[in-house]
């Protein structure tokens, strides 16, 4: 027997209807170029208090919701709250990003917590509860988790780096070490995610933002196998909840990423072709994307022309409308409103 179909258009796209117009939210909607964001951001110096605050972080995931109705809430929270409770030390710094407790060896992993503490998370799952009351009925929730490579990249240069070479190093010289880090960040995202699920979130995605840096023997070690393990892990208790896997950067590698994860849909990032990925994709499978951010600073024709381009490419096929990255905080909130307003005109002027 089938599940009935879900009434938001979100999860009916990741489902496998083709619906056209279709549904759209973008990542990092939330955010900076958001005036009211600044503002309720101003008064939280600290980045993780402000993520912690159930009040403060369901607010932010609903402003970009009452200013353009997205088809889908991003729960506002951010991958790093997941070191912070194995017990590494996790601060933000203002216009620096983060900065973490470098783990390059068997020492300081041993200083983790070997399971994730979900009381010191309680407040993201207040967050989900608060987010689900106030969320119109046609908008679906979104929780999501980095994916272990990503997560483990910036617990391991202790910072965001050009190309994540001091984790690919460990996971070259000690691939054993890195083999446990990556298995308890397998086993605290289930354990992460099927809270998220238990406390509202409707479907999640595992954001692997640096699975493009990794060749294929280390793609299937760090990326594949982890990402599937976390699959199979939050569908053996929720095999309904959708998964949307984003390995952003790898290019042809997309094509079996579903089949081989088990997700059900597949972010792509600005570069794919959205041509090809219509046409390399399974047809039921669902893709999530692909604008390019900058084309969305620029506005204009520039953004018609790209965002025409997607939605023509993905006709007739599952697709959820999105960035290929981040909102960036320069971006014209008068440009979103009007790629909101062009792609539910399906393109047309
Ligand atoms: O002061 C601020 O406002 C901090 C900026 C900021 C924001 C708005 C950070 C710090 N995180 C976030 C929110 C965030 N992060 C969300 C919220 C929901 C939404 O999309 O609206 C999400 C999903 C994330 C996920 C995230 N954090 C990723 C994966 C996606 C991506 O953007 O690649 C990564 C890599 C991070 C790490 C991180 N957190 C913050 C920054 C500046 C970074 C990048 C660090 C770097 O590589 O230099």
């Amino acid at each position: 027997m089938s599940a009935p179909p879900a009434a938001k258009k979100f999860l009916r796209v990741l489902d496998g209807e083709a619906l056209f117009p279709p549904p759209i939210w973008l990542m990092r909607q939330a955010g900076r170029y958001l005036p009211e964001y600044r503002e309720l951001r101003a008064k939280t110096p600290s980045f993780l208090d402000f993520c912690y605050s159930p009040k403060i972080a369901a607010e932010a995931t609903l402003q970009p919701i009452r200013r353009f109705g997205f088809d889908a809430a991003i729960l506002f929270s951010d991958i790093l709250v997941v070191p912070d409770a194995l017990g590494q030390k996790v601060s933000f710094e203002t216009n620096e990003g983060p900065r973490l407790e470098p783990i390059q060896s068997e020492e300081a992993f041993e200083k983790l917590n070997s399971e994730i503490d979900l009381g010191r998370l309680e407040p993201v799952f207040e967050t989900i509860i608060r987010i689900r009351e106030a969320l119109p009925p046609e908008t679906a929730l979104i929780g999501f988790c980095g994916a272990p490579w990503t997560v483990a990249s910036y617990m391991v240069a202790g910072r965001g780096t050009p190309d994540q070479g001091p984790a690919r190093l460990l996971a070259y010289r000690q691939p054993e070490l890195f083999q446990q880090l990556t298995d308890r960040l397998v086993e605290a995202s289930i354990r992460y995610l099927c809270r998220q699920i238990d406390a509202g979130v409707e479907a999640v995605q595992i954001f692997d933002t640096w699975a493009g840096v990794l060749p294929a023997g280390e793609f299937e070690c760090w990326c594949l196998a982890p990402t599937k393990a976390i699959v199979a892990g939050v569908k053996s208790r929720h095999p309904d909840v959708k998964i949307i896997g984003f390995p952003k950067g790898v290019g042809s590698r997309l094509v079996n990423f579903a089949d081989l994860t088990g997700v059900d849909a597949v972010g792509l990032d600005s570069a794919v072709d959205p041509a090809w990925a219509a046409s390399a994709l399974s047809p039921g499978r669902a893709a999530q994307g692909n604008l390019d951010p900058l084309a969305l600073i620029a506005g204009g024709a520039a953004l018609q022309t790209a965002t025409r381009r997607i939605l023509e490419a993905f006709r007739g096929r599952p697709h959820v409308f999105n960035l290929g990255h981040g909102v960036t905080p320069q971006t014209p909130v008068e440009n979103v409103a009007a790629l909101v307003d062009l792609v539910r005109r399906g393109g047309r002027a």
